[in-house]
């Protein structure tokens, strides 16, 4: 054979046994045997609002499809719970101290090492379509369609390669149909990367007009910490401007004469709607993308990846918004899908985190992974294989002060039972014993009985920051 192969007739010609025992290096850029690569990434979609994840509020069929098909993971998180900074850590596979974004207000700086650039040099095409949210033009995609900033819902501006154009129609109805269109329209012959950005769930949190109606008679039970009081938490939980019985969101709608508590519900309620009808439309239109992969023939070969860019407080705590290093912002729906390679159906409980993608792409690629990218290659949990340097904890660093919500810069390790959270700047602390007490409303950072498990702890948050390479703490206020 000369010149490019089309993918597409020598799949037909080989059938996937063939493929497999090719390997994946034997015929360079064009090695059939290396996946297509579709990473669909949300905007503040939780965990637990996904209905594989035991949501009752919220039902995901498709993405629950995505889950049966492939291995969701359990306990997936992110290093800084907050858009840009995570959207850094993908593409560099780095913390934020050494991508050099920590919060919403730092550029992008697009000349470092990125998983894109990496994917093109070993022969993948690129591309990126939809919210991109760090400033700087994007760069090692030979694609890019994106809103600009953090984008609107109706009839929103795109950016593509330069050029802005605004398109009618629901912003989620239009990153879907772009993604599709890309991928039919796509060069064929080269293994492809496609990272494809919603702008949903997030803020704020405007449904279609289809689903605004079917849910808005649509009652939410009210999670148990709905109303925790703060006591016992640093003073940081208390001083956070994230709480539902003040969102301004709702202010012009909201009944005369509520007493605060049924304010607090009303804005709940409220909020819940638009949330979750948000999130149908999300879950029909990877569902769209789902559809075409299958067919268009592309599904077989294609690795998908569903997850979010942080988690989400669905009144939780009495809070929406995320930020903290609680469970519910953190942790992340996770779900990956390579016929193949994944049994279908598998739950994987390993701690995963977001540096772990960049490093997963270039294995599946083929290509060299960087010694200075912080993540592990997922392939091993992937297939369900031992691993047994598999990282048993995990550090999480949040910076972004006062601006938005003021929730003060933190850091922390949760291992499997156990969370210690330092509020640096003001140094308090945290303890949650997360077997006793799953849902953080005790803190037992000064019970004596913890105090092993304080120095315990303290110990390893020590050694993944020197692991990590984080600069030391800044002097607390006085
Ligand atoms: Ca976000």
């Amino acid at each position: 054979m000369s010149g490019p192969i089309d993918r597409r007739d020598f799949l037909k010609l080989m059938g996937a046994a063939g493929l497999t025992a090719l390997g994946g290096q034997a015929m360079g850029a064009e090695a059939p045997g290396r996946p297509n690569i579709i990473y669909i990434m949300s905007d503040d979609h939780a965990a637990h609002a996904l209905s594989c994840y035991g949501s009752t509020r919220g039902h995901t069929p498709n993405l629950d499809r995505l889950a049966r098909e492939g291995v969701r993971f359990t306990n997936a998180f992110v290093t800084n719970a907050l858009c840009a900074p995570s959207r850094a850590t993908l593409l560099t596979g780095k913390y934020s101290h050494l991508n050099g974004l920590r919060d919403n207000l730092d550029n992008f700086d697009g000349s470092q090492v990125t998983f894109p650039k990496l994917l093109q040099k070993a022969g993948y095409t690129t591309a990126l379509i939809g919210k991109w949210h760090l400033k700087s033009d994007p760069t090692g995609f030979d694609y890019w369609n994106i809103l600009p900033g953090q984008g609107i819902y109706d009839n929103p501006a795109f950016i593509e390669m330069g050029e802005r154009k605004t398109h009618p129609g629901y912003v989620t109805d239009v990153i879907t149909d772009f993604a599709i269109e890309y991928l039919r329209e796509r060069k064929e012959g080269q293994p492809f990367c496609l990272v494809l950005h919603h702008k949903a769930t997030h803020r704020p949190w405007k449904p279609d007009d289809e689903r605004r109606a079917s849910f808005e008679r649509k009652q939410f039970i009210t999670p148990a910490t709905f109303d925790d009081d703060y006591e016992g938490k640093a003073s940081a939980a208390a001083h956070a401007d994230m709480r539902i019985a003040n969102m301004p969101d709702y202010v012009d709608e909201e009944p005369e004469g509520l007493t605060p508590e049924e304010r607090k519900k009303w804005n709940y309620t409220r909020y819940m709607r638009d949330y979750f009808a948000n999130a149908t439309c999300l879950d029909e239109g990877i569902g769209r993308v789902l559809d075409h992969l299958k067919e268009s023939g592309l599904e077989r070969n294609t690795i998908v990846i569903y997850t979010s860019d942080n988690g989400f407080f669905l009144g939780e705590h009495g809070w929406y918004d995320k930020r903290f290093m609680y469970e519910e912002s953190i942790r992340v729906p996770l779900l990956i899908r390579y016929p193949g390679e994944t049994r279908p159906g598998r739950v994987e409980n390993r701690f995963v985190v977001n540096t772990d993608f960049a490093p997963t792409f270039l294995d599946y690629a083929g290509a060299r992974i960087p010694g200075d990218m912080q993540g592990q290659s997922l392939r091993p949990l992937m297939a369900g294989s031992a691993a047994p340097d598999w990282r048993k904890s995990v550090y999480y660093h949040y910076y972004e002060y006062p601006l938005s919500h003021r929730v003060r810069e933190h850091y922390g390790v949760r291992t499997e039972r156990y969370k210690l959270i330092h509020y640096y700047s003001m140094n308090e602390w945290e303890l949650f014993d997360l077997k006793t007490d799953p849902r953080e409303m005790k803190n037992v950072y000064s019970a004596s009985e913890y105090q092993p498990v304080v120095r315990e702890l303290k110990t390893e948050l020590a050694r993944l920051r020197k692991e990590l390479k984080v600069p030391d703490d800044p002097p607390a206020e006085g």
